[in-house]
């Protein structure tokens, strides 16, 4: 596997675990950091023999935002030339699935981070917040949108316009996180949920969530029939084959991902 220096990428199985790595800053996410977990994921994203992914911080933060101090003296044309974090947006289209283990603080950029994953198990003690006005500027991964749409306008605002943090429990009780779990175990708890979205087929798992994206970008109409026509298409495969010989055969599907 390619050098990394931000990030620790392991393989367990059939699960990919990425592990944010700069706890001098706790893990801020500068330039490189977001370079090589895309690359990370991406890589896993093409390897048949991943099915799943989890990407965690340390205990004491997922993530604490975009890097300050790589950030702070950079001037307009700097962030439009460069089209500063555009990478984000490679993160975003991944196919895989991905869940983010959330323990301590999941801030600014780290909380958007955490979004862009397609859930969030968090630890007990996790802190997600958008700080970012305390700074003068306002959240550019992705959050206005992105936390909008995951706990409505209300809590949004107050957490956008505040700056206020929420906790793992008034997270879950938003709509933010899918699952709350004791700290030391949110690690182990993400890696069993992506070991089960990885025993199942890859291609049906990956077409399982461009369906519930495309409720985030279409109507319900076209949602639905985008829903029924992938679903039509799944019956040209050989996991559906296989998955409803073995419901009939009273047994264990083993799919091959195609
Ligand atoms: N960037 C850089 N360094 C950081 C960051 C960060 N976001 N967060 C923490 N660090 C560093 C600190 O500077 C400190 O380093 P040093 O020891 O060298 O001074 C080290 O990490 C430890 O931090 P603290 O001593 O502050 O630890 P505390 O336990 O006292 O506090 C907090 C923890 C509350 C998390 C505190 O560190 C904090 O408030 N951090 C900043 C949180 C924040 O404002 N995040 C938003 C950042 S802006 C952003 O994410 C915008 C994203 C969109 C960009 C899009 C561009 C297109």
């Amino acid at each position: 596997m390619t050098e990394y220096t931000n990030i620790l990428v392991e393989k367990r199985g059939r699960v990919g675990l990425v592990t944010l790595n700069r706890p001098e800053a706790l893990n801020a996410l500068d330039k490189a950091t977001m370079d090589q977990l895309v690359a990370a994921v991406t890589a896993m994203d093409a390897d048949p023999g991943v099915g799943a992914v989890v990407v965690t911080g340390s205990g004491k933060a997922f993530a604490a935002g975009a890097d300050i101090k790589e950030m702070a003296s950079q001037g307009y044309m700097d962030m439009y030339a460069a089209d500063w974090f555009r990478g984000w947006e490679d993160f975003t289209r991944l196919r895989i699935p991905v869940i983010a283990a959330v323990s301590g603080f999941a801030l600014g950029g780290g909380c958007e981070l955490a979004m862009m994953c397609d859930f969030i198990i968090a630890g007990d003690n996790a802190k997600f917040g958008q700080p970012e006005i305390n700074l003068g500027v306002l959240p550019g991964m992705g959050g206005s949108q992105r936390l909008t749409r995951a706990v409505g306008k209300a809590k949004a605002m107050d957490m956008i316009l505040t700056g206020r943090f929420i906790g793992a429990e008034e997270a879950e009780r938003s709509g933010l996180v899918s699952r709350v779990v004791p700290a030391e175990d949110v690690v182990e708890e993400a890696l069993k949920a992506a070991e089960v979205i990885a025993s199942k087929s890859k291609p049906v798992a990956m077409l399982a969530k461009e369906a519930v994206n495309a409720a985030f970008e279409t109507g319900l109409a076209q949602g639905v029939l985008f829903e029924r026509r992938i679903f039509h298409s799944l019956f040209a495969s050989e996991d559906q084959k296989e998955g409803m010989a073995a419901f009939s055969e009273k047994r264990q599907p083993e799919f091959n991902h195609r």
